[in-house]
Formats: C-alpha cells, sequence, structure tokens
C-alpha cells in the first residue's frame, strides 16, 4: 500500500477573494495529499483591494494547536507557510518548523508580504526580518520580485536581464535556503514565468509561459501550492518549476475571459482536473 503524503499549511484564511487557505487546500487536496492547516488569521478578504476587511488574529491559537499535535505524535512530509499576520507568529512557525519536521520533512516558505515593489496593508520592515529568519530554515523559498527585494535589501526594478535573476537567486541562497524559487520573472515582453537555483549543484532552471499583461490577484498562491504539492510528491525542482507555473498559467488564461474584478482571484477550479493529470504524467 502506498501511503498519502500529509503536509500542513500554516496561513490566513481570507474568507472571500480566493487566495492563502482558499487556495491551498484544494490545490494541494487535488494533488492528492492530505492538506491539514493552521489558520493564522481570519479575514473577511484579503487585504489587496477591498476596503474595511475584518481582521481577527488567531497567533493566541496557534500554540494550542500544535501542543495538541505533539501529543499525538504527528509528523509532516512538507512544512508549507504563507502569509503571516505579525513578528509573533513568525517566532511560533519557526518552532513549528522545529516540533513538526524530521530529516526527510521538506519546509517550504512563502515569504508573502508584498507585490508591485510595495509591502501589503500593515506591513512594516518588522515582517521583512522575520520573513529572513525564517527563510534561513527553509528548503525552498518563493519569494516574488518585491519580497525578494525587500528581503535582500535591493531597490525593486522591473528593468533587468538574466543574470540579475541569477544573482538575486543566488544572493536568496545566502540567506540559509538551499533552493530558492523567484516567481513574476519576466526577462521580456513576451514571457512570463519564475526561477530557481540549486545552490548544491549550482544549476539554474527557468520555466516560462506567454506574457499576459494582466493584474490577477491570488496567483503566487497558485504558483506556491502547486510547487509545494510537487516537491511534496518527490518531483524534482526542475519538474516542480515547470509544473507550478504551466498550471498558474492555465489558470490566469481561464480567468482572462470573466475577470471583471481582479481582486476576486483567479479561476483555479475549472483547471484541477488538469493539475491532476499534470501529477500522474510521467
Ligand atoms: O495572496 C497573498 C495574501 C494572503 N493573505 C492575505 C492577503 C494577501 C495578499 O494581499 O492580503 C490576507
Amino acid at each position: 500500500m502506498v501511503t498519502m503524503k500529509r503536509i500542513v499549511t500554516v496561513q490566513d484564511i481570507s474568507c472571500f477573494g480566493k487566495c492563502s487557505l482558499t487556495v491551498a487546500l484544494p490545490v494541494i487536496s487535488a494533488m492528492g495529499i492530505e492538506t491539514a492547516v493552521i489558520p493564522t488569521a481570519v479575514l473577511s478578504t484579503h487585504t489587496g483591494g477591498f476596503k474595511g476587511y475584518t481582521f481577527r488574529d488567531l497567533t493566541g491559537d496557534i500554540e494550542g494547536i500544535a501542543q495538541h499535535w505533539k501529543s499525538i505524535g504527528l509528523k509532516f512530509n512538507a512544512i508549507y507557510t504563507g502569509y503571516l499576520g505579525s513578528k509573533e507568529q513568525a517566532e511560533i512557525v519557526s518552532k513549528l518548523f522545529d516540533d513538526f519536521s524530521d530529516d526527510d520533512t521538506f519546509i517550504i516558505v512563502d515569504p508573502a508580504m508584498g507585490d508591485s515593489g510595495r509591502l501589503y496593508a500593515g506591513f512594516t520592515d518588522e515582517i521583512v526580518t522575520e520573513m529572513k529568519k525564517l527563510c534561513s530554515k527553509a528548503d525552498f523559498i518563493i519569494p516574488n520580485m518585491t519580497e525578494a527585494s525587500f528581503m535582500l535589501g535591493l531597490p525593486y526594478t522591473e528593468d533587468y536581464d538574466e543574470k540579475y535573476i541569477r544573482d538575486i537567486l543566488v544572493k536568496l541562497s545566502q540567506l540559509g535556503c538551499s533552493r530558492p524559487v523567484l516567481t513574476g520573472v519576466r526577462l521580456d515582453d513576451r514571457r512570463h514565468g519564475a526561477a530557481a537555483y540549486d545552490s548544491q549543484s549550482g544549476q539554474f532552471y527557468f520555466s516560462f509561459r506567454d506574457n499576459i499583461n494582466r493584474i490577477m490577484h491570488g496567483t503566487g498562491d497558485i504558483f506556491a501550492s502547486v510547487f509545494t504539492g510537487a516537491v511534496t510528491l518527490g518531483k524534482s525542482l526542475e519538474q516542480s518549476l515547470e509544473m507550478a507555473v504551466g498550471f498558474t498559467y492555465d489558470c490566469i488564461t481561464e480567468t482572462l475571459p470573466v475577470a471583471d474584478e481582479v481582486w476576486y482571484g483567479s479561476c483555479f477550479e475549472s483547471c484541477l482536473g488538469k493539475l491532476i493529470a499534470y501529477v500522474n504524467e510521467k
């Protein structure tokens, strides 16, 4: 009998606006992986584009959940973290890495804290410092260009070449994570995708699709969820990158005809059949 892989993902639940847990849970489950969750906060919507959202911080609940899980001896094949609401939460999450991993557990950190050159609402340099610490404990990190620039103390730019991307990836690995992945990479007007670096082998990987010049919310979480699922299933860095870029592109093209409100998220649901097919491809 093949036992099912099990991961835990730690991020907020935004009740409306498809991102974080409302993306990670269905996407990773569709990949045939048991997906436990630790919700870090409950918001009525995500913070990008909506006004007047509610925000209930769940920091105080996390340690109780962890204690209970420890008492029943849970371990995970991967721990995947996304949007975290505070410095304190990042510190608690760092402890979760120690408590729920063994030598075979992948730690995947999406330092979700900004986009288009700016930090998300309510975030300051403090969260950047904490995310850097978390990244130092991860096997894979998945920043976009904005998050990478903040963590490396570099100015955000949209004007760069392949050498710049390679340099950023090497610098990201020097934060202490051996296999960084950079999303939202555009080397020219035609192509959009992601890049990865394996600091052990010195190999760089790039994966691109046609550039669709539209802002679409939640695509970073779709990418990170598929990437997490793929590495958990034992796919290589190159295969995982390709699957995450391919599926994110599928979701973007699916959303284009209906995207009259970009903040409502991407139509990943009708693409899940394709994702299952990607997982089963040899
Ligand atoms: O998709 C990233 C994300 C996750 N969670 C919350 C957010 C955002 C981005 O805006 O606001 C609450």
